[in-house]
């Protein structure tokens, strides 16, 4: 089984500027701590991190091409404006768990809409970066019972 985790706009910033909103790991430590998760859940885990709407679409479609199983996707600001990427999910159809570090829904209201989260299985907000692994855990285990479920 393979994962691709993927992070939008800005989260290379990540634990060097606004501490008090995003903590204080890197996008580094993030990684690691997901492939320690990832050897323990016995899966394959690829990353990719990007500042631009059109990369990040062109990844999801190659998601498809790759025999990526699910996606655990934070679109950072492009969560609240992002047609394209809604489409790209929608597009390639692979199940995907939304994640944000933050709770959206507590911060301004033009982050409270989530134009992305409708093409997801479900979403993860407001648990800092231990969402990602909360959400590639749950993601793993509902495409085992599928799996299981179909075989
Ligand atoms: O809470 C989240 O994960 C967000 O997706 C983060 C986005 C924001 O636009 C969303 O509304 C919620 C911002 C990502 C910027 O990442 C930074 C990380 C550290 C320092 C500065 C920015």
């Amino acid at each position: 089984m393979k994962i691709l985790i993927i992070n939008g706009p800005n989260i290379q910033l990540l634990g060097k500027r606004e501490p008090e909103v995003y903590g204080h790991a890197t996008l580094d430590d993030l990684h690691k701590h997901l492939k320690c998760t990832a050897v323990e859940l016995s899966v394959d885990i690829e990353f990719f991190q990007s500042n631009h709407e059109g990369d990040i679409v062109d990844r999801i479609a190659e998601a498809f091409n790759s025999g990526i199983d699910g996606i655990v996707i934070n679109p950072a600001a492009y969560t609240h404006t992002s047609i394209a990427i809604h489409d790209a999910l929608r597009g390639v159809n692979i199940p995907t768990v939304e994640v944000h570090i933050s709770n959206i829904l507590s911060r301004e209201s033009f982050r409270h809409c989530s134009l992305t989260a409708p093409a997801c299985l479900g979403v993860v907000a407001g648990l800092g970066i231990d969402g990602y692994e909360w959400a590639f855990r749950a993601l793993v285990r509902r495409l085992v019972n599928k799996k299981t479920t179909h075989n």
